[in-house]
Formats: C-alpha cells, structure tokens, sequence
C-alpha cells in the first residue's frame, strides 16, 4: 500500500524548464551514475545519447525522495530502457555495472585526462589517444604541437581541474567590478553560470557586464581585458565576437544555441591575499561565524611555505547590451541541460526561438521583448523558476 502511495506521489512535468529542480539530490546514486554515462557519451561526440542521459538524470534529481523500486518510475518522463536498466542494477546490486566498467575503462579516463586540458575538445583528445596518447604527462613528453590555449591549459592544468570556491568566485568578482568600474562608471557586471544558482563550486567563473545606456557597453571588453592584463591578473585570454565560428573544439552546440556577444575566455591570477582581502571586506563580521573561520583556515593552507601564494582559475566574461541583457542573463546562468530544455519548449511547443540575444515569434513572426527574466518566463507560458531552482 505505501509502494502504491509512491507511485502517485512521483510525477513530473516533461520539460525540466517546467520543474524546480534545486541543488537538494535525493537520487545522487542513480544521478552519478547516468551522469557518467553521460559526459562518456559526451566525450565520444555521442551528443543525442548524451542528451537522454541528462534528461533521464534531471527527472530523477528533481524527486521529492529516493526512488527505492522500479514501480515508483511508472509515468515517469525521459526514461528509457537504457536508463531503466541502469537504475535496475543499481537498485538490485548496489552499482550500475556499465558505469563502473566505463569508470575504469582505459578509454573513458584517458578522454577524461585530456579533455580536462583546458582548450583541448572531444575531438582532439580522440586524436591524440590514437597516437597512443592517454595521459597529461604522455602528452607533455610527446612534443605534440599545441595551441595557445593548450599550452595555457598544460601549464595551470592541476589549478583549473581544482573545483574554484564561492569565496574565490567573489574575489574574482571583486576584481571584475574595479576593472569594469574603472574603464566605464556606470557598467554592471552580474555573476551567472552555477553560482548564481547557488552551487558552492564551479569549474570556472562566469560573469555578464552591461551599461544601462543602450549603446555605452561597445567596445568595453578590450578595455576590461587590457585593464586586468596591465594589473597583472591575466594569465591567458582571448576575445572573440562569435564564440560559434571559433570553438571548434569546443562540445558540438547546434548553431541556435550560438551567440554573438564579445566573449572572453581567461584564466586569472588570483593571490592568497586577494582572497582574504575580498572575504574580510564583504563580511567584516563574520568573524565569528564557524564557517567564515573554517574558509580563513583554508586559505592559510594554500599560502604556507613551500606552496605558490597564488592560483589560477578560469573566468568567462561576456558583454551584452541592456536591451538584450534578460535573455543573456538567462542564458548564461544555466544549467546546461536547463538552457537547452527552455530552446525545445520554446520551439516544440510555443513556435518561439529563444536565444542569449532574443525571443522570436515563429507565428506572429515578431520579437518578443523583455527587461527581466520574468518576463521572458511569462512570454513562454511557463511558471517563474528562479535560478537557485534551475539545476536540473
Ligand atoms: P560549472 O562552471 O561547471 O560549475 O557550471 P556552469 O553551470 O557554470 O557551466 P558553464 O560555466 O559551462 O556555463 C554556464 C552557462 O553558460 C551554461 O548554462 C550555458 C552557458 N554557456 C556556456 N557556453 C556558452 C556559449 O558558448 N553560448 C551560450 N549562449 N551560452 C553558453
Ligand atoms: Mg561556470
């Protein structure tokens, strides 16, 4: 009887755009597992795989409660047979087979090893494995020739395969906003990606600038960037307007999904000190607050003799005027799987094209406007999901 209460009680929409799905995972056993899958998938350039995957993992991180019986998947959206054979062996055995054997497979970790390599693709690293390369260390003895952003990735790989904290994440916004301020008074930069959606780590640091004077944010990333570099906090970067025409090792996006803000690939240089200074700043009173204390310890670790005073970290910068600042926002805040599952919604079932840029009307064939990314919710028919609830 309480097995038949489950069943009526896990139900979700089909477009994770529609469910709130926050950084709480009751199913982190089944999740891991079909998102190893997934980024294997990914990694052999397996995008639709891929894709079924992450949504099968989506529906399952947005249960109110731990699937413990295959009966509960019943109605169920997303879920395939290859999906429920996985959930299967890990409610029967414990772990999912297939994971594990691709999780040690030689294959997986030497994709895993080299497309860790900031600047090196799925592509690339299928290359280099075919030349007998499976490991960073084999690929610096190779004398392989590398691209810019290779050698750059080669040189701080272990700093950027370190998950970046939140207190790293502000520091680095601290030093965005003085470079943004002293360039152009008046521009707003606003943190995105997975923080803004509340995630205590990232890969890398993602932040959207705008000026609220239509017009006045042209030209500002080559001044943001020149004033940074001649501060000394640039250890790599490229601008580019079209990240589409120049991510060629970049993972496969259909071109909709493109845009053309000035981007900014980069990797800071961020010091012990810069760290501190920005955590003592924000909270001066924090002090004695347990986990304040706990981040100061950790800080003095990494600034101990012996190791470098600094780290580098990954930061993306993006551009974008203020009459399309709500759709870049939504955009880049993410998740990945969120952004994509709002583009099939908007075209399956609104007839809309939904970009970093715009909203297109494919029926009454007219841009849709919108100054907030409620607005952008409301023009989709959907509810208004915040971005803490966008981790799908
Ligand atoms: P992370 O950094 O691994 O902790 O997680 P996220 O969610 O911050 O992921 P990230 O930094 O790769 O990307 C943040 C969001 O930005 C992501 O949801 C999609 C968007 N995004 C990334 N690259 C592009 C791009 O080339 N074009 C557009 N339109 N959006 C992008
Ligand atoms: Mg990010």
């Amino acid at each position: 009887q309480t097995e038949e209460a489950d069943v009526m009680l896990l139900s979700v929409p089909s477009y994770a755009c529609q469910r709130k799905t926050t950084l709480q995972n009751h199913n982190s056993v089944f999740t891991d597992a079909l998102t190893l899958l997934a980024e294997n998938a990914e990694m052999e350039d397996e995008d639709g795989r891929g894709v079924a995957f992450r949504r099968a993992a989506a529906v399952l991180k947005a249960l109110p409660k731990a699937v413990t019986s295959m009966k509960q998947l019943n109605g169920l959206p997303c879920l395939g047979d290859h999906c429920q054979r996985v959930i299967r062996d890990i409610l029967e055995n414990g772990i999912s087979s297939e994971a594990e054997a691709t999780r040690q497979s030689e294959r997986y970790n030497a994709l895993k090893a080299l497309t860790g390599i900031f600047g090196v693709g799925a592509k690339t690293a299928d290359r280099w494995i075919r030349d007998g390369i499976r490991s960073v260390a084999m690929l610096r003895d190779s004398g392989h020739a590398l691209n810019r952003a290779q050698l750059a990735g080669l040189q701080y790989y272990d700093d950027i395969n370190q998950p970046v904290t939140r207190a790293e994440a502000d520091a680095i916004g601290d030093i965005v906003e003085r470079a943004v301020a002293s360039v152009l008074p008046g521009a707003q930069i606003s943190l995105t990606g997975g923080f803004r959606r509340g995630k205590l780590t990232g890969h890398d640091v993602d932040f959207l600038i705008t000026h609220p004077e239509e017009g006045r944010e042209e030209g500002l990333m080559p001044k943001v960037v020149s004033w940074l570099d001649s501060q000394g906090f640039l250890l790599y970067q490229k601008t580019m307007r079209n990240s589409y025409l120049e991510s060629k090792d970049g993972p496969a996006r259909p071109p909709s999904s493109m845009d053309r803000f000035e981007r900014c690939f980069s990797i800071f240089k961020l010091t012990t000190e810069q760290k501190q200074e920005a955590l003592t700043a924000e909270a001066p009173t924090e002090s004695q607050h347990p986990e304040s204390q706990m981040k100061c310890g950790e800080l003095k670790e990494t600034g101990h003799a012996g190791h470098k005073p600094w780290r580098a970290v990954r930061v993306d910068l993006v551009v974008s005027p203020i009459s399309q600042f709500a759709f870049a926002l939504l955009g880049w805040t993410g998740s990945k799987l969120f952004e994509r599952e709002l583009r099939r919604w908007a075209g399956y079932e609104k007839a809309m094209s939904l970009s970093s840029h715009a909203l297109y009307d494919n029926v009454q064939k007219r841009y849709l406007r919108a100054a907030s990314e409620q607005e952008i919710f409301a023009h989709l028919g959907l509810e208004y999901i915040p971005p803490a609830e966008r981790n799908a």
